[in-house]
């Protein structure tokens, strides 16, 4: 390993040459083969701007076809490939370490069929997830998942991540609403999986090894997935509660009293609204009186708007009148429920606007979870004293930002801060710690202390956005050697020569 974490280049794989080029061309035309490096830099660097490839090309096939073309000369070449949908990845896979051939879903966006009538949807990888959102709603559909990247990430990459998101309380891992895909493996062989059935018992189910596989068993082309009816009615509510032990208190009477209407429970600590609120333009306080440690996101989705109103309307009375919640707000209308998801969506985005970010995405027993914010936040304020503080500043220095996007500045709390926030139903925590650039010293503090700290507590080092770069040699906190070992040979029976998406979500062999 270099200095800088980065793995070393495999020698064992060839470098483009000008041929390659030319066969690619022959393949794709000149329109699907990128080499201007204008054209191909956002290709070789991540959402975060944390990780950087050295790629000379990426390709853009529009068919399984091609795809199947592309991958058998990477194969016969051993020219290492990485898959990228849209590139909103969170843990450095999706670009290459280092001259990886980048071959993108980005022109593979045609939905194949929709069936109105089982809610079935059937779309090549790289259709955008906010699209297919909008073409199943003509039909009275949604998408079994929502996250804040909707806008750019690839269905593709929703399920080579199995991303989780928002409403997987409601509906559900993408392990049971995929219901098949086709994937092309790395020696260009098609691997048609694309049933559409909700039963199939014949065998193993080889599609759910795809799902969260990140592109290192081969390049997934089409998926179909099982949509859920469009809720007709969607409430929103914003509280703030005293304490994070309370809010699990309220999340067990959100599920005893909403039900089945429940459709998310997401909470954000006080850190990640003030570092919302100044740096996401838009931004604006559900609850601008109320200075609490803890703010919740709870949503029902339902068939009946009296029905449902009601419920939440009788909910929020009783854990305000209970003392359970300090504060809280409900959306009067669509635009007062966008503003509050924009809070909650938006802090990675807010977090990005701060400088340099380092992230943790673990799961865990809830009633453990919040106390490694806590922790962390110890640890580095007695490492970094001048820099990290070991609570938040007081909420008089920081509040009222402009949310006018503008990067850190010396009103914006200490230069190193802990937010914690995520998806409270799942026991999912977001840790971010953000900083106003990338330091080896600040890495070293955090990890491995935030992965022994996961395994201690029998947590997930990954819960939702996968291994990628940043985790490839972490798998041990959350998986035995002897899964280790058989994911091994499953990644050599698919692809012997390793050349899909390397360096990446297991260790290197030793
Ligand atoms: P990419 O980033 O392009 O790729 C991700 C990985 O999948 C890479 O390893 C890549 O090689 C592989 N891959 C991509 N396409 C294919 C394919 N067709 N076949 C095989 N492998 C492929 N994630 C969550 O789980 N929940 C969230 O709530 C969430 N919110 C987010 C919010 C923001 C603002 C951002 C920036 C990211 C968020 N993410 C979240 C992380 C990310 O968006 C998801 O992981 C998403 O599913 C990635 O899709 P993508 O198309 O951008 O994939
Ligand atoms: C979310 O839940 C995403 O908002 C992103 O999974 C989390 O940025 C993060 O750490
Ligand atoms: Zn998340």
């Amino acid at each position: 390993r270099l200095a800088s974490g980065v793995p070393e280049r495999d020698v064992r794989f060839a470098t483009v040459q000008d041929a390659d080029l030319r066969f690619f061309e022959s393949v794709l035309g000149q329109g699907g083969v990128v080499t201007d490096p204008h054209e191909l830099a956002p290709f070789n660097k991540d959402w975060m701007g944390k990780y950087q490839g050295a790629s000379r090309v990426a390709l853009k096939p529009r068919s399984t076809e091609q795809v199947s073309a592309l991958l058998r000369h990477c194969n016969e070449r051993r020219l290492a490939v990485v898959p990228q949908g849209g590139n909103t990845g969170l843990v450095g896979g999706s670009v290459p370490v280092h001259d990886e051939v980048v071959v993108s879903t980005a022109a593979m966006n045609q939905v194949l069929s929709f069936d109105a009538v089982s809610g079935t949807l059937t779309a090549q990888a790289g259709c955008i997830l906010e699209s297919l959102d909008n073409h199943v709603a003509e039909h009275g559909y949604c998408m079994p998942l929502e996250l804040g990247a909707k806008g750019s990430c690839h269905i593709g990459g929703n399920v080579a991540t199995n991303a989780g998101g928002l409403r997987l309380l409601h509906y559900g891992s993408l392990h049971g609403s995929v219901l098949g895909l086709e994937a092309v493996l790395a020696d260009g062989r098609v691997l048609d999986l694309l049933s559409t059935l909700r039963k199939d018992n014949t065998g193993y189910d080889l599609k759910q090894l795809f799902i969260g596989s990140e592109g290192s068993l081969g390049l997934i082309t089409a998926v179909a997935i099982h949509c859920p009816p469009r809720p007709l009615s969607v409430n929103v509510s914003y509280l703030a509660v005293p304490s994070f032990e309370v809010a699990q208190q309220v999340f067990v009477r959100a599920k005893r009293d909403l039900g089945e209407v429940l459709s998310a429970f997401e909470f954000l600590d006080r850190e990640s609204l003030l570092i919302t609120l100044r740096n996401l333009p838009g931004a604006k306080d559900p609850l601008p009186a109320c200075q609490a440690p803890f703010y919740l996101v709870v949503e029902t989705s339902g068939s009946n708007a009296a029905h449902d109103g009601e419920k939440l309307e009788r909910f929020l009375e009783d854990v305000m009148g209970e003392g359970l919640v300090i504060d809280g707000v409900l959306a009067q209308d669509g635009t007062q429920a966008r503003q509050m998801w924009h809070i909650r969506e938006g802090i990675t985005e807010a977090l990005r606007h701060r400088g340099a970010i380092y992230k943790y995405d673990v799961s865990m027993p809830i009633h453990a979870m919040y106390q490694l914010v806590e922790d962390m936040r110890e640890r580095l304020a007695s490492a970094f004293p001048q820099q990290a503080a070991a609570v938040g500043p007081p909420p008089s220095e920081d509040s009222g930002g402009s949310g006018s996007g503008s990067s850190s500045s010396s009103r914006d709390g200490p230069p190193i801060r802990v937010a914690g926030y995520g998806h409270l139903g799942d026991g999912n925590l977001h840790l971010n710690i953000s900083a106003p650039a990338y330091d080896e010293a600040l890495r070293h503090q955090i990890e491995p202390f935030v992965y022994e700290w996961t395994a201690q507590h029998r947590g997930s080092v990954s819960a939702e956005h996968g291994l990628g770069l940043m985790k490839a040699g972490c798998i041990g906190y959350s998986k035995p050697p002897a899964a280790i070992q058989l994911m091994r040979q499953i990644k050599a029976a698919l692809d012997p020569k390793g050349i899909m998406n390397p360096y990446k979500v297991l260790p290197p062999p030793e």
